[in-house]
């Protein structure tokens, strides 16, 4: 099938994941075609890339020039300040959206299971109900866990619908954040009136004020993050329990060659908490042994992997831009899909090894792909099915098995709770808690690396060597998503990775037996950040807003619409975010300036920062926490 694959590329300029080139190269033996062959033989747009460009009606499209950018405007007269805006707008709206209904589709859950319906599942956490109900004001002494439930399911469903009004977990953030917010007009309402509003601000002919659009797309953003994302992981950590460490292993060589290897890949945990149950059903493992296999080996990928190995200690199998190298080891019975990231060229990739590629969701069906329908009232009908399915494709294995040998164990699952418990009880406790040591020096800051694998750029390699100069500079890093996999392959995840960081933390992390890099979990638990962040102001010593922390984010191989939305939620709480790989927008223009200066200087929240280059991305970030330490009087 391979019309694009370039030979003389060499494969360890594309990753340093050695799993990934020994099964990119089998690829090539085998005529296999990946999406890192595709980004070589089709060269990025460059004037898509700077964002120069519009579509949004059919006197275009317009393209003006990155170069002269004041030199023209659109057939409407669309500035470049206004075009740059509005495609920035609809990835954030694109982004949040996919957040939000992802947290939309837990909320169903948790409202069905409240009602009885779905018998399969039911309230695991529920001091952790109590805790998310409190925090917004709902009453939970002498009262039963269903009395809660119902309470705070109708309150979260106004994260989504509420027409007028602040969203309920808007009221978690740090009083000064808020106010910051109010005064820009940046509280969400429900998302679906925020996302509306920004699909309709961004239509031809309506706002078409690079600021005005600033402030909608951070609220846009801030439903996502205070909304959606933060629904998502609070309700999954009710019904499925939240995580605390747990030692998981990672990377390719977690497939077992003599087992049925069922992967799941994607985003939303319910049905993989069921597929968990289903790979442990007897009759299902008696058929497998029937089958000739020894078991049944359930992994996971992505998002979706890094919250069941977070959870409940799944082994993940690598992130984003492994999922079709996977396949190539002909070992993967099954491909389990549900929503987000999942590469259509999965499907030939899948056809060549005669794996399943089972799409579940009915938002997610792709062409050539086979859909098991989903149901949550009788979830292991479809697992139970889709676990037969691998089986039988044990049976019928025909082409030669090659499973990379490589596994990386590390410790997953700190979640803010977590945090906070192993940092002293409060975050200003009297033993060892994270404030104080900040505030001693000891840790100079914290940097969330999160986000995605992009084949624009080496594999890993940015997360990698960015993650490690943070550390080497006494700064604590937490992780979520396909970044959290490429330092749990790289082995940071470890309390042994302690030597590599600078005197001061590595102090910490021997006192407290913890890795220099906490993994949170998925792309949605990007909330847990926040509330980390929050909990760091309400401790005190820090500062009033999220702004005064001396914390930074990066996205250094970023690719999704998604990430977009994080990072203009976190710049928007107060967090000065850095992406690498490239960065949609044209330099020297007024809405760069908008993001990249004035809404930190202006308005007192984050700012945006750019470089593809991990020790200049480091550099900035440490910069930003000395700048915050400075104005906080701690920079001894
Ligand atoms: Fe061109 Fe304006 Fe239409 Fe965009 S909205 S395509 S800039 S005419
Ligand atoms: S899966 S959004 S590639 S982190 Fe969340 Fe990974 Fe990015 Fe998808």
């Amino acid at each position: 099938i391979s019309k694009t694959i370039e030979a003389p590329v060499n494969l360890r300029d594309l990753t340093i994941c050695d799993a990934t080139v020994q099964m990119l190269e089998k690829a090539r033996r085998d005529g296999v075609e990946t999406a890192f062959d595709r980004a070589i033989s089709m060269k990025a747009c460059p004037i898509g890339a700077d964002s120069a460009c519009c579509k949004h009606c059919f006197m275009g499209p317009c393209r003006l020039n990155a170069k002269d950018p004041y030199g023209k405007v659109g057939v409407c007269g669309a500035t470049i300040d206004t075009i740059m805006a509005r495609n920035f707008a609809r990835a954030v709206a694109s982004g949040s959206a996919a957040h939000t209904d992802h947290g939309m589709g837990m909320l169903d859950l948790f409202r069905e299971v409240v009602k009885g319906h779905a018998p399969e599942y039911r309230i695991k956490d529920v001091q952790k109900l109590e805790q998310v109900a409190q925090s917004i004001g709902i009453e939970v002494e002498g009262r039963t866990p269903e009395d809660i439930a119902m309470d705070l399911y109708k309150e979260l469903e106004r994260t989504y619908t509420q027409v007028e009004g602040e969203i309920p977990f808007a009221q978690r953030a740090p009083k000064k954040t808020q106010e910051t917010w109010r005064k820009y007009d940046m509280i969400p309402r429900g998302s679906m009136r925020e996302i509306m509003e920004m699909m309709h601000r961004t239509h031809m002919g309506v706002d078409q004020d690079f600021e005005n659009l600033t402030k909608q797309f951070s609220r846009t953003a801030l439903a996502d993050g205070w909304g959606g994302s933060m629904v998502a992981t609070e309700i999954s950590d009710i019904l499925f329990g939240t995580p605390k460490p747990v030692a998981v292993e990672v990377n390719m060589g977690v497939l077992k060659e003599d087992h049925v290897n069922v992967i799941v890949h994607g985003h939303e945990p319910n049905m993989f908490e069921s597929m968990l149950v289903s790979v442990n059903e007897p009759t299902l493992i008696q058929a497998a042994k029937d089958a000739g296999a020894k078991g049944i080996n359930l992994v996971g990928m992505c998002c979706s992997g890094a919250e069941m190995m977070s959870r409940h200690g799944v082994p993940h199998a690598g992130n984003f831009m492994s999922t079709e190298a996977i396949l190539v080891t002909g070992a993967v019975d099954a491909m389990v899909v549900d929503v987000q990231c999942i590469k259509q060229g999965l499907v030939k990739v899948a056809e060549c090894y005669g794996t399943p590629l089972l799409t579940t969701n009915y938002r997610c069906h792709i062409e050539g792909a086979q859909h098991i329908q989903f149901n949550e009232t009788k979830p292991s009908e479809c697992t139970d099915e889709m676990v037969i399915k691998a089986i039988t494709r044990f049976k019928s294995r025909n082409k030669p098995i090659e499973i990379p040998k490589m596994r990386n164990m590390g410790i997953h699952g700190f979640s803010h709770e977590y945090i906070n418990y192993m940092l002293g009880g409060s975050f200003r406790g009297s033993y060892t808690p994270l404030n104080d040591n900040i505030i001693n020096g000891r840790i100079r800051g914290v940097a969330g690396v999160v986000g995605c694998t992009n084949p624009r750029v080496k594999q890993d390699w940015v997360h990698v060597e960015l993650v490690k100069e943070l550390i080497r500079n006494d700064v604590l890093v937490v992780q979520t998503g396909c970044s959290q996999v490429a330092l749990a392959k790289a082995g940071l995840l470890t309390p042994e990775a302690a030597h590599l960081a600078g005197p001061g933390l590595s102090e910490v992390c021997e006192t407290v037996g913890m890795p220099p890099v906490l993994g949170l979990g998925s792309c949605v638990d990007n909330s847990r950040i926040l509330i980390a962040c929050t909990e760091m102001v309400k401790t005190g010593g820090l500062g009033d807003s999220i702004a005064d922390l001396p914390v930074a984010g990066a996205a250094p191989e970023y690719m999704s619409e998604k990430a977009i939305a994080i990072g203009q939620y976190f710049v928007a709480s107060g967090v000065y975010t850095v992406f690498g790989v490239t960065f949609p927008i044209v330099k020297d223009t007024k809405f760069h300036d908008m993001l990249f200066r004035r809404m930190e200087e202006e308005w007192g929240l984050g700012k945006w920062g750019f470089t593809p280059d991990p020790y200049e991305m480091a550099r900035l970030m440490i910069a930003h926490i000395d700048k915050k330490r400075k104005a906080l009087g701690i920079d001894k």
